[in-house]
């Protein structure tokens, strides 16, 4: 089958056709897509209201195909395991690298392998890693652990380690940093996005530096990380050896791309700091019941971050500042992924009896 030849999807050709010029791809390189990418850029209704910034757009990255912002990595790296004919590839997961993986892998004919921390994933997560006939290895240890082993294994190994270690998949992401620029006609001025294993805030800032070199921006954002308290080495500066928060995709304690991570911060004169899970509950619940968007709990934590920041600048002199400023939230991930964490917040689910007047009665309706 010639990928080059076929056009994989008549709408949405993907990152490797739309961005082509811009990634370490050649004429060898196998142009897959599952129509990774164009996700929508959406104006905050009820938050930015309440944060008081100019504007406030959500990059709807939980669009992508398999539900987060990984396939713009994955469709680069598995298309450059394809080019150096890779049988398989393997991967860590807090459970959306598997999740991808496992996707472009079956459609490629590749097999995928991926090492999941023991009951530290998302149901939603693991039945895609299912679904599409990846080996899954449940590993009695936390991710730090898990992605320890995958290198090792892909050192001594022929399989093809899709981890954001591997450099491609840093290159695919920074194409979000891009749409943004080519939306809003600029870059913002505040970035807000989670913070796990320190990829994404890389690789949007490679993106951002990219475009402002290639003059297609006339400035470039601040960056601003937020890592769950539980959960937060690069805050406190040291890794977290037991890992925890309700946010499962960012239960990292020793980032990958720490300092990368923290090149992004310092250059772009932003911040990485954390929310406690209660704040990330928050502001998963306004995101919900506000917006309309229902995401994970990892990608609520940027916008728990953005109230924290707000209620933190309002009275002091960088209260003018971010009054005027436009700032996006990169939504990373599906909500869907993780339906326990949504019906153990609250329940609204009321008992009725088969009966229009149980029904009318419930709803408040008088007769
Ligand atoms: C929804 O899938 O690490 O800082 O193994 O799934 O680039 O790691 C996922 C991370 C944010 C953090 N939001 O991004 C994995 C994994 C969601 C995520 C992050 C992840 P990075």
């Amino acid at each position: 089958m010639s990928y080059r030849a076929e056009t994989e999807t008549p709408s949405h050709s993907g990152v490797l056709r739309r961005y082509g010029d811009r990634l370490p791809i050649g004429l060898e390189t196998p142009l897959i897509s599952l129509g990774e990418g164009d996700t929508p850029l959406v104006r905050s209704r009820r938050i930015e209201g309440r944060v008081g910034c100019r504007e406030l757009y959500f990059k709807l990255e939980m669009c992508n195909p398999t539900g987060s912002f990984k396939d713009r990595g994955m469709v680069v790296a598995v298309a450059k395991a394809l080019e150096s004919d890779a049988k398989a590839v393997l991967c860590a997961s807090t459970g959306n690298t598997s999740a991808s993986a496992a996707a472009y892998a079956a459609r490629c004919g590749l097999d995928a392998y991926v090492l999941v921390p023991h009951g530290n994933i998302a149901q939603g997560k693991l039945a895609q890693a299912v679904a599409h006939g990846a080996r899954i290895l449940d590993v009695r240890g936390n991710f730090d652990d898990s992605l320890r082993l995958a290198r090792r294994i892909s050192e001594q190994h022929p399989v093809a380690l899709v981890n954001s270690v591997n450099p491609h998949r840093l290159e695919g992401q920074k194409t979000a940093a891009f749409e943004i620029v080519d939306a809003i006609g600029d870059a913002p001025d505040l970035l807000f996005i989670p913070v796990g294993n320190a990829g994404n805030i890389s690789a949007y800032w490679r993106g951002f530096v990219e475009y402002y070199r290639a003059e297609l921006a006339t400035k470039k954002p601040r960056m601003m990380g937020w890592q769950a308290e539980g959960a937060a080495p690069i805050v406190t500066g040291k890794p977290v050896e037991n890992p925890q928060s309700v946010a499962s995709a960012i239960r990292i304690g020793n980032p990958a791309s720490w300092l990368l991570a923290e090149a992004a911060r310092d250059e772009s004169g932003g911040e990485i700091n954390a929310v406690s899970d209660y704040e990330i509950l928050e502001a998963y619940r306004l995101l919900a019941q506000e917006e309309g968007i229902f995401c994970e709990p990892a990608s609520a934590a940027c916008v728990a971050g953005l109230l924290k920041y707000a209620r933190h600048s309002a009275g002091a002199t960088g209260g003018r500042l971010f009054a005027d400023s436009s700032v996006v939230c990169v939504i990373t991930g599906h909500g869907l992924k993780d339906p326990e964490t949504a019906l153990g917040i609250e329940s609204e689910m009321q008992e009725v009896e088969p009966r229009i007047e149980a029904i009318e009665e419930a709803m408040g309706l008088a007769r």
